[in-house]
């Protein structure tokens, strides 16, 4: 490709809505363009890394027997209605009406439209197991879209769905997948981890996303120093060990603590220590209030309360709520004197060994000394439902458990009946038995696995792609085309490796050599040679982005260097 016919508006300043590194470099190397906030353009140079990191999604998917078709994103609100979900969820969900006034979503998703291609088409054991998978631009109306592509409106996601006659078959479909996603993000060149995670509002057994490791990362997955356990906080298991306490149980006081709402207040207040403390906390849980306690000094998860109650929304109920319902700020809830409210009262483990807490009274400026849980109120129900912290023990060894960040490209999810039974997805099994298909559905971003690679894979000059997903494999400069010989050099390296089979780029245009390096090391190219002055002794430069590495070889020698180097990169 010719630079002067490319495409190609690199920036050399930064945009101002750009918060992460990724989002800077991919609109300055001129590979996005935002369009409105979360949805964006991608132009020649971002298209092409694109295409490739879907080729390799291709490749591996095919190689694990998954079979492409295409769905479409507009979809009849019935299919919707059928598994409850048009009601089920809010303003993320992008609808729209036709002509005819019909109902439609813009699909976030296909469970629904892959199960109904399954109901009409396969109903026999004979016909499965069946994987189909698509590559196709989804739609969520992201209340706060951020970070470029990595959390757009609008993006490209790989989806699959497996269909099996039982969960042994789905176990395999599975693994199949688990195995063709560390193929596909290796192959990317991203540093990742499968963890465990929350299987959410679809429901289902066993799920595990993909992480690329990043500080930006909005998930935080809580991993074993020790062993290879890794899961999204979201998921993370505590173990517990119950250590009843030795003190013995007071009477509970009242103490006045005026505009002392928040634990460090009340640890300075009072002089205590945060774990002497329950905090409670009023979450609206499918539109029913429960009051969940967690000691002072741990978090409340509550993607783990949702799951308490098998729930499809959860919110934290605002302080306007609160004081609707408890007739309390915030700050001084407390579960004394709720027996009149239709409130639950569930509360994490760890509540259970506590003796004389500190708790909020119910009033407002007061709170409870020396309260006992069982003894002073009753907790209807107890499970793990804080988040686990570093140095907590691991789950699944005796290690010790760390945090790091990580972005979701992945994410696989046993789902079982969920959908096939609500949709009547049935197969006839050998006995001529009707059974519901056991699925399974596996998600990649594919846009925002080209984000991750950029986050991992950058410096202060610019992106550094790896080979696998470039968008040229060699970068030819001619630092001045008005001269004769470094042209004619040029453009010799430029015919040769093209028929060898490379995909390169020539700064053909007539910039000066700093805005053509400003570029080359803007967009990335993991291998670059320059044809400058030392053109006439047949002497080019090539050096390697990632490292800088550079050495002066004769051009005839050119073909050989990137042969040997290229496949490293
Ligand atoms: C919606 C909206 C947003 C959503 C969903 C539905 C996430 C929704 C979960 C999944 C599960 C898997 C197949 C590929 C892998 C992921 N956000 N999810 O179902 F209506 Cl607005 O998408 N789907």
């Amino acid at each position: 490709m010719r630079q002067s016919q490319l495409f190609l508006p690199t920036l050399r300043e930064v945009p101002s809505e750009a918060e992460i590194v990724s989002h800077k470099l991919m609109v300055r190397s001129g590979l996005i363009r935002q369009l409105v906030s979360g949805v964006y353009s991608y132009l020649p140079l971002g298209h092409r890394v694109l295409r490739k990191v879907m080729q390799i999604v291709r490749e591996e998917m095919d190689s694990a027997g998954a079979q492409e078709i295409t769905m479409p994103a507009i979809q009849p609100a019935e299919l919707w209605q059928e598994t409850g979900r048009w009601d089920a969820y809010g303003p993320e969900l992008m609808r729209l009406k036709d002509r005819h006034d019909r109902g439609f979503v813009l699909g976030p998703t296909h469970e629904e439209v892959v199960t109904s291609i399954a109901r009409d088409g396969i109903n026999s054991y004979k016909k499965l197991p069946v994987n189909l998978y698509q590559i196709q631009t989804k739609y969520r109306d992201e209340v706060r879209p951020r970070f470029g592509v990595i959390r757009a409106r609008e993006f490209v996601m790989k989806d699959a769905y497996s269909f099996d006659i039982d969960r042994d078959g789905l176990d395999r479909s599975y693994k199949a997948m688990y195995d063709a996603y560390n193929s596909i993000f290796t192959r990317c060149g991203l540093d990742f981890r499968p963890v465990e995670a929350d299987a959410g509002a679809i429901g289902g057994k066993g799920t595990h996303e993909f992480m690329a490791l990043s500080d930006i990362g909005e998930d935080t997955i809580a991993y074993c120093g020790s062993c290879k356990y890794a899961a999204n906080l979201e998921k993370a298991d505590v173990v517990y060990h119950g250590q009843a306490s030795t003190e013995l149980p007071k009477n509970p006081d009242q103490i006045q603590t005026p505009d002392i709402k928040t634990i460090e207040q009340l640890t300075r207040f009072l002089g205590i220590q945060a774990d002497k403390i329950i905090k409670s906390l009023l979450f609206k849980i499918d539109q029913k209030y429960v009051l969940a306690l967690v000691r002072g000094d741990h978090e409340l998860n509550d993607i783990k309360l949702k799951n308490m109650f098998d729930a499809n929304v959860i919110e934290l109920a605002s302080e306007k709520e609160v004081i609707e319902v408890l007739g309390v700020p915030v700050g001084f809830v407390g579960p004394m004197g709720l027996d009149g409210k239709n409130v639950a009262i569930v509360a994490d483990v760890a509540i259970k060994d506590m003796v004389n807490a500190v708790i909020g009274a119910g009033e407002k400026d007061v709170h409870f000394l020396n309260v006992t849980p069982g003894k002073d109120f009753v907790i209807q129900q107890y499970g793990d439902l804080r988040n686990i912290q570093e140095g907590d023990q691991c789950p699944q060894c005796s290690g010790e458990i760390q945090f790091a960040r990580g972005i979701e490209v992945g994410h696989v999810f046993k789902l079982g009946t969920r959908y096939s039974e609500k949709m009547k997805a049935t197969f006839l099994d050998e006995q001529g038995k009707e059974k519901p298909m056991i699925m399974g559905c596996y998600g990649i971003g594919i846009s925002r696995t080209v984000a991750a690679v950029v986050e991992q894979n950058h410096d202060e000059d610019g992106i550094i792609w790896p080979r696998a997903i470039a968008p040229f494999h060699v970068h030819i400069i001619p630092v001045n085309v008005k001269n004769e010989e470094q042209k004619q050099m040029a453009e010799r390296l430029y015919q040769e490796c093209l028929q060898s089979g490379y995909e390169v780029l020539i700064d053909d245009r007539g910039e000066r050599a700093g805005v053509k390096f400003k570029d080359a090391d803007l967009i990335g190219i993991p291998l670059r040679i320059t044809v400058g002055a030392k053109a006439q002794e047949g002497i080019v430069e090539c050096k390697i982005r990632k490292n800088g590495d550079s050495v002066e070889l004769p051009a005839d020698q050119v073909l050989s260097y990137i042969k040997d180097r290229l496949p490293s990169l």
